[in-house]
């Protein structure tokens, strides 16, 4: 990873150099601020684990509650969302948003002014690491409403990734982190809890464009679409095999953290297509953890598939879509779409 100096720069000092520069507008810089001051109440509430009384399922005892996807939530995953909602909903900065915790995309109250932006995240990911203490976090992505528009509905959503102004995601691990993109790289800031600012600690990340190091969840192996199977088979016959090369895993269950890795390490994240998921379109939704990742993890020279189609182009058709996913390493993302291609 290329590390140029960071001078204590401060996510607001990088926010307003960005805004002088021309790159973003006054809103499109509150709306980060606000959403990173978000993330650092989510970070204090993560922090304080079972001292917080935050972990465990939500709902009633024995009668989780469910998000729109069938999935129980946990205590952490609503009071996330609460948080972002809460802190997003006065500003005068947007025009709505959309959470993988709420059905529909949310309006702004009537008593708040409107802005221009659209505002989508998943508020807790990696959920079913809350409650063992393993890294978890927020992901993001920020759209422009079309023109006319001051009351988004669902619709107003659904443009390709290609169209995000800006993303990004926060990591609640051994430190909070927070990695962001505005179109002009992708810098990592850390959170200094003592001072409670985000402090710039890579400037400009760079993903090497070859790897040895893949992320897979190997225990759906026998679900895979044939074109997987023999990646992912090539990727284990190490140097005797067609790679050439003996490859390592890892698989942290939090799309965060392995994504975070690769962006400071190199590597490829996978979540293919398998015969579990395939009637749902895939595992990951695509508006609020595949895209934003796409565009953070091209912007540091990487790049991301659905295996058949760059993930950025997709035309989404859903704000809960879900798709397959590649994203890491330039030439391995490659590789694997070259194995779809070569089986299609
Ligand atoms: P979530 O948004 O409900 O937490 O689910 C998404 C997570 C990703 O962070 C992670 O890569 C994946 O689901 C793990 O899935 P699995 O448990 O099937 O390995
Ligand atoms: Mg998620």
């Amino acid at each position: 990873m290329s590390s140029s100096p960071t001078q204590s720069i401060s996510l607001t000092r990088y926010l307003i150099e960005e805004q002088r520069a021309g790159r973003i507008n006054a809103d499109l810089r509150l709306l980060i601020e606000v959403v990173a001051r978000a993330c650092k109440t989510i970070s204090i509430a993560v922090g304080k684990g079972a001292l917080g009384g935050v972990l465990g399922d939500a709902g009633t005892p024995g009668v989780a509650s469910m998000n729109i996807q069938g999935e129980a939530q946990k205590k952490l995953d609503v009071l996330s969302n609460e948080i972002l909602l809460e802190a997003n909903a006065w500003g005068g900065h947007l025009a709505g948003l959309a959470s993988e915790e709420m059905d529909t995309s949310h309006p702004i109250p009537d008593v708040y002014p409107r802005g221009n932006y659209l505002l989508l995240f998943d508020p807790l990911d990696g959920s079913s690491n809350i409650d063992v203490n393993i890294s978890v976090g927020t992901i993001f992505s920020v759209l422009r409403c079309p023109d006319g528009v001051t009351n988004a509905a669902d619709e107003h959503f659904l443009q390709p990734g290609t169209q995000q102004v800006c993303a990004g995601y926060t990591t609640y691990g051994p430190s909070t982190m927070l990695v962001l993109t505005v179109g002009n790289g992708t810098h990592a800031f850390t959170l200094d809890r003592e001072v409670g600012s985000f402090m710039m600690t890579t400037r400009g990340m760079s993903i090497p464009e070859e790897t040895k190091e893949f992320a897979v969840n190997m225990s759906n192996q026998r679900f895979w679409e044939p074109p997987m199977q023999r990646y992912v088979g090539d990727l284990l016959s190490g140097k005797e095999g067609p790679r050439g090369k003996d490859f390592n895993m890892r698989w942290v269950a939090s799309m965060v953290a392995d994504v975070h890795r690769i962006l400071t390490r190199g590597g490829i994240f996978s979540y293919p297509l398998d015969s579990k998921c395939a009637p749902k379109g895939g595992k990951l939704r695509l508006m609020y953890e595949a895209n934003p990742m796409s565009f953070l993890v091209e912007q540091a020279g990487g790049a991301a598939s659905t295996g058949r189609q760059r993930m950025m182009e997709v035309q989404p058709t859903g704000l809960h879509q879900r798709v397959p996913v590649f994203i890491g390493s330039k030439k391995e993302v490659e590789a694997a779409v070259r194995y779809h291609a070569e089986h299609d």
